[in-house]
């Protein structure tokens, strides 16, 4: 029996986990406690991992079909890769090279998020590469980054929280999202600390806060402005630090003043003196953090929302604080590190800019390529997948890590999109809906099977270490990339061993943002972890960012103006009620990999439709009933599930199921035009009894 130390292989939490195995194979888990994100805690999903390893249909031959409609059959890895370059490669010719695109995953590890963004540039030349970190922390990630120059989900390490006073939580849900995180914020509370959360419905984190806000979905902005302004009015504001270290209040200033307290209330159906708690708990905690989740971000006004609470955060004087500050829950597993080394259709690694050009210039001497044969930036996640096997889009696509038949707003569509390709290409462990659908199937490790990093919401690198074997037939995706780079005949180095391709991040990042340069696999199993940034090997690393200075031209954290718009879709007569959608604690996004556990699928079977028993009186809907919940994309039918947790003019739907039980028949992919994050968190429609 051998015992290996490594991290969940799910969210941006990395709870420590140790796997017992023998014979190469894993099979018992146990949590770490010296890991302080969980601390010898983790989730039914963590419990559960080491079974992803043994699922009965995983994927061990590459298969393909011969043309469109035929089945797929089992195939030779030469046959597989020989195709996908070939087809490549002619479709390049036939079209330019941004005829062939790639989209990517944040959970992936650093490594190959790496690889495939050099792969993308260097081995195809294509612009044509974004990611579905787009779907997820985009809009957080832009808001960050125009305030403080910086994108690093938590602003300390997770531990900051318990010894905070107060912490605002808009739209997220720990406590079925992030279990062993929730002990902070309790530690938080046992201190004296008051928890606020915001959530349109009474999750289970909101029954453990100390005041619950319940705002019509998508009025966050607006209530965001409402709480700045009352801070100004009760005199909460820190002045000083406003003047000393931050820019741009005055139009804050005067954009707060139109929302006065009446008026955001009939916008947000907050109460006013919820309103004051919230502000007076905040502003007199001594310590506070204002975080986000996506039940915030995931709108086409996301970017300005996350501006709106930033800007609040700002005028309390806590970002760059000790132990305060502004904070996104970053939510893959490698959701950090995935935004970071050039897997976004706009960057290069180090989180720079790919229209840059001394950002190109350092990259391309690293790659060792010219910096004027790098292409421009591509299109976002939604833009790239609507314009599939469109008039000028792509005409194949290479996925890694990703199920956009299930995950992808407005999915029908973007289903539509996939099967007008070429050549649609799908590295998984699993037969996915998506890579079911696939021309070529390539069958991948995963996660206990290889090594790599993973950076966590903290922003700290992690090991991830092998303690299995692979099944036999199957390849890691640095070795499926290797091999079609060379196929492709591509310049530099293609390692397939994660170290050295580490060894390359490191450099391609130095002097970016997010700065690997000092950090090393010896130094991260060392100190049990790497804070970003690390310019060099004798840097301790970066557990606080912000205490000295911003990482601003000037030094300052900059507020941004920002107005509410409201929801893209709103409700009418023919779709009176809100659809918001998210997720339960036993199922994992698309729920590829835990519709394929028993115990999580035992535990959370299908999925329903959460409505207020005064809706669904008026709708003569029973609970249990078959109910029909109809968008302008699309129509599901699911399972009433009454409660008195959710307002009375929304309904929650989750998105973890496939088929015509998928949630993204109905979203809206109205975009942020900023992040360009699609509005999955409110569209309008219309519910009934089923068939209406
Ligand atoms: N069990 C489980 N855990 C996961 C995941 C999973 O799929 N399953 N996925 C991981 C990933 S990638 C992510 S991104 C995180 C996401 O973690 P969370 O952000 O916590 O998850 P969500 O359920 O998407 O959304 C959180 C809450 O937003 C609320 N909400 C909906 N609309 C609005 C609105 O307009 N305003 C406000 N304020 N709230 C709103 C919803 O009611 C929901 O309770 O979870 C990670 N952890
Ligand atoms: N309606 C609605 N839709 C949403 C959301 C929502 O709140 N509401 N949330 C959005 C968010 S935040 C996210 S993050 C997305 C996530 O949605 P997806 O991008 O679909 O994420 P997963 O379901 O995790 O899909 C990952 C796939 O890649 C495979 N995989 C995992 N690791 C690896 C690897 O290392 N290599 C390879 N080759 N394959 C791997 C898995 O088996 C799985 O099939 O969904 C988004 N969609
Ligand atoms: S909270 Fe996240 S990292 Fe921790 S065990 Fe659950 S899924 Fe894994
Ligand atoms: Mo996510």
């Amino acid at each position: 029996m051998n015992a290996t130390p490594t991290h969940c292989p799910y969210c941006a939490l990395q709870c420590g986990m140790t796997l017992h195995g023998t014979g190469g194979r894993a099979v018992r888990i146990e949590p770490r406690d010296d890991v302080p994100a969980n601390r010898g805690g983790l989730c039914q999903k963590g419990w559960t991992a080491a079974e992803l390893l043994t699922v009965p249909d995983r994927l061990t031959a590459p298969m393909m079909r011969r043309r469109r409609d035929a089945p797929q059959e089992p195939c030779t890895w030469d046959e597989a890769l020989d195709r996908v370059a070939a087809e490549a490669a002619r479709l390049r010719a036939l079209h330019g090279p941004d005829a062939v695109a790639v989209f990517g995953g944040g959970g992936l590890t650093n490594e190959k998020a790496y690889q495939l963004g050099k792969f993308a540039r260097v081995a195809l030349g294509t612009s044509q590469i974004d990611y579905n970190g787009r779907f997820c922390m985009a809009s957080a990630a832009a808001a960050s980054g125009r305030a403080f120059g910086m994108d690093r989900g938590l602003p300390g390490p997770v531990t900051d929280l318990a010894a905070s006073g107060a912490v605002l939580l808009v739209g997220g849900n720990p406590a079925e999202t992030m279990p062993p995180f929730m002990r902070h914020l309790a530690e938080m509370r046992d201190g004296g600390g008051a928890l606020i959360v915001v959530d349109p419905r009474r999750t289970a984190t909101a029954r453990q806060a100390d005041l619950h806000l319940q705002p019509v979905p998508g009025t966050d902005l607006a209530l965001a402005n409402g709480l700045l302004h009352l801070a100004l009015a009760e005199g909460l504001a820190d002045e000083r630090y406003i003047a000393a270290r931050t820019t741009g209040f005055g139009a804050v200033r005067t954009v707060a003043n139109a929302y006065w307290p009446d008026r955001v209330e009939r916008i947000t159906g907050v109460p006013v003196p919820a309103m004051r708690e919230a502000v007076r708990l905040l502003a007199r905690a001594g310590r506070a953090h204002v975080l986000t989740g996506r039940g915030g971000e995931q709108h086409a006004d996301g970017t300005d929302t996350v501006s709106a609470f930033i800007n609040l955060a700002l005028a309390l004087g806590l970002p760059g604080r000790e132990g305060s500050g502004y904070g996104c829950l970053t939510g893959q597993g490698n959701g950090q590190g995935g935004r970071e080394h050039g897997q976004k259709a706009d960057q290069l690694p180090g989180y720079r800019r790919i229209d840059d050009p001394a950002a190109r210039a350092h990259v391309a001497a690293v790659w060792g390529v010219d910096p004027a044969g790098l292409p421009g930036p591509g299109r976002s996640a939604y833009e790239l997948l609507s314009a599939l096997g469109t008039d000028g889009g792509p005409k194949a696509l290479l996925l890694f890590g990703s199920n956009p038949v299930v995950s992808a707003p407005d999915a029908a569509r973007v289903q539509e999109r996939l099967d007008a390709l070429d050549l649609l290409v799908v590295a998984d462990f699993v037969p996915s809906e998506t890579a079911r659908r696939a021309d070529v199937v390539l069958p991948a490790a995963q996660w206990a099977e290889e090594s790599g990093t993973m950076t966590n919401l903290e922003g700290r690198v992690l090991r991830r270490r092998r303690a299995v074997r692979p099944p036999a037939g199957v390849r890691t995706d640095l070795e499926i990339i290797g091999a079609l780079a060379e196929r492709l005949k591509a310049p530099g180095e293609w390692s397939a061993d994660p170290e050295a391709v580490f060894g390359e991040l490191r450099r391609a990042s130095a002097g970016g943002a997010a700065d690997y340069a000092g950090i090393d696999y010896a130094r991260i199993e060392a100190e049990g972890g790497v804070f970003w940034p690390c310019p060099s090997p004798g840097h301790p690393g970066t557990p606080r960012p912000y205490l000295d200075r911003f990482p601003t031209p000037d030094g300052r954290a900059r507020f941004v103006a920002v107005e509410h718009r409201g929801p893209a879709e709103d409700v009418d007569a023919a779709h009176p009620v809100y659809l918001t959608t998210g997720r339960v604690l036993a199922q994992y996004q698309s729920g590829a990999q835990t519709r394929r556990v028993p115990a999580l699928a035992e535990a959370a079977p299908g999925p329903f439709a959460e409505l207020h028993p005064d809706l669904a009186e008026r709708l003569g809907i029973e609970d249990g009933a078959q109910v029909r919940v109809e968008s302008r994309r699309g129509a599901v039918t699911v399972r009433a599930r009454l409660t008195e947790a959710v307002r009375a003019d929304t309904v929650f739907v989750p998105f973890h199921w496939a088929g015509e039980e998928r949630a993204n028949l109905l979203t809206n992919p109205a975009l942020d035009p900023v992040s360009r994050m699609p509005e999955f968190k409110v569209c309008a429609v219309r519910v009934g009894v089923s068939p209406f």
